[in-house]
């Protein structure tokens, strides 16, 4: 009812909307309503209130429900189910959870605040309440469980075009950082379930920091991590980040689909790559080496030659790669 309440509030602008036209169109007592339009403005919303008049929406808060997102999105099925929490552990955890419960194909988990926000391999993920962009979308491809690396690329190329739409210069930092200004802005964790030929689904979960600054990140990160805000010396809507993300995933993510190559994915992380042509070093378990990254191939594995001139591909996921000077 709520939500109801919010759309026949929004809907008419600029004009007060009556008390007694909410009453009569959805049939609820007018003590009702008042309840629904605190709960409103607890939530952000700044109402104005008039009596004999109705009330107005002056304001929406910069949440990411799919209330506040629908507007800017021009998806088919990405986000067209988008389930929101205030807080959460993980949003791929619950993600995970609830795809294996057979949640629908593009669904978007969000959170305003992660508690146990995921990394690869164990680390963790700050992401501080109403500051950051942290969400997962639930796929059921039908490909091969070795093809699921490719939606990390997909997810990239998508965050790096949704950046630069908005004039942000941010470069891909094979295979899930985005980095902006040498410091990492987003990060991506692809997790899936399957058996050794199918895939049951996949998770992409992308968390791009948005509007934190620099006291949010903790005391190691402080030096390689940075915000939007911090970059652009101002607060960023959400959002209509949010939405481009997901617009951009979509029609990558689509290409992929109906052509069987990422090729439209990987001309923008060949282009905003960072790494390559470029000494990385590269962290593997436990042996650490120094190689030049060559080239990204078709399958969107990072092709590095060694000191002794041997050219071969490194898979998503195994490894870590840090630049010669600082982070990248
Ligand atoms: C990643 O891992 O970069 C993947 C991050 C994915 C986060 C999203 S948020 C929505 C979804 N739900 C989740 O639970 N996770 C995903 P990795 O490459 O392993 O980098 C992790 C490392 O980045 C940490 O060990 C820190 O050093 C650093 N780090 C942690 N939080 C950061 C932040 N907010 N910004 C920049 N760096 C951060």
């Amino acid at each position: 009812m709520k939500e109801k309440i919010l759309d026949l509030i929004k809907s008419s602008g600029d004009e007060y909307i009556s008390g007694q036209y909410i009453s009569e169109k959805l049939g609820v007592s007018r003590t009702a309503i008042w309840k629904y339009i605190n709960a409103l403005k607890e939530d952000g919303y700044i109402i104005e209130s008039i009596s004999k008049r109705g009330y107005k929406l002056l304001s929406s808060p910069d949440v990411l429900t799919f209330k506040e997102v629908k507007e800017y999105l021009h998806t088919k099925y990405i986000g067209n189910k988008i389930i929101h929490f205030h807080s959460i552990d993980s949003t791929n955890k619950k993600a995970k959870e609830l795809a294996s419960l057979g949640e629908d194909n593009g669904t978007v988990i969000i959170s305003e605040e992660q508690i146990g926000g995921k990394g690869r391999l164990g680390r963790s993920w700050i992401s501080p309440k109403y500051k950051g962009i942290w969400l997962s979308i639930i796929l059921t491809p039908d490909i091969e469980p070795l093809e699921v690396p490719k939606t990390t690329q997909i997810a990239a190329a998508a965050v790096c075009s949704a950046l630069r739409e908005m004039d942000v210069e941010g470069f891909i930092k094979w295979p899930n950082d985005i980095i902006v200004e040498s410091k990492k802005v987003c990060g991506i964790l692809t997790e899936m379930s399957g058996e050794l030929n199918r895939v049951n689904y996949v998770v992409v979960g992308i968390g791009i920091n948005a509007n934190l600054d620099i006291d949010d990140f903790s005391e190691d990160i402080k030096n390689t991590a940075t915000s939007l805000k911090i970059q652009l010396n101002k607060n960023i809507c959400r959002k209509t980040l949010t939405a481009r993300v997901l617009n951009n995933f979509e029609e990558l993510y689509d290409d992929f689909l109906s052509k069987g190559d990422i090729s439209k994915s990987l001309d923008i992380c060949r282009k905003y790559s960072i790494v390559l042509d470029r000494e990385v070093r590269i962290i593997n378990r436990n042996e650490e080496y120094i190689a030049k990254a060559v080239d990204i191939d078709d399958q969107g594995r990072l092709i590095i030659e060694n000191k002794d001139g041997n050219i071969y591909p490194i898979i998503s996921g195994e490894i870590s790669i840090r630049g010669l000077n600082g982070y990248i």
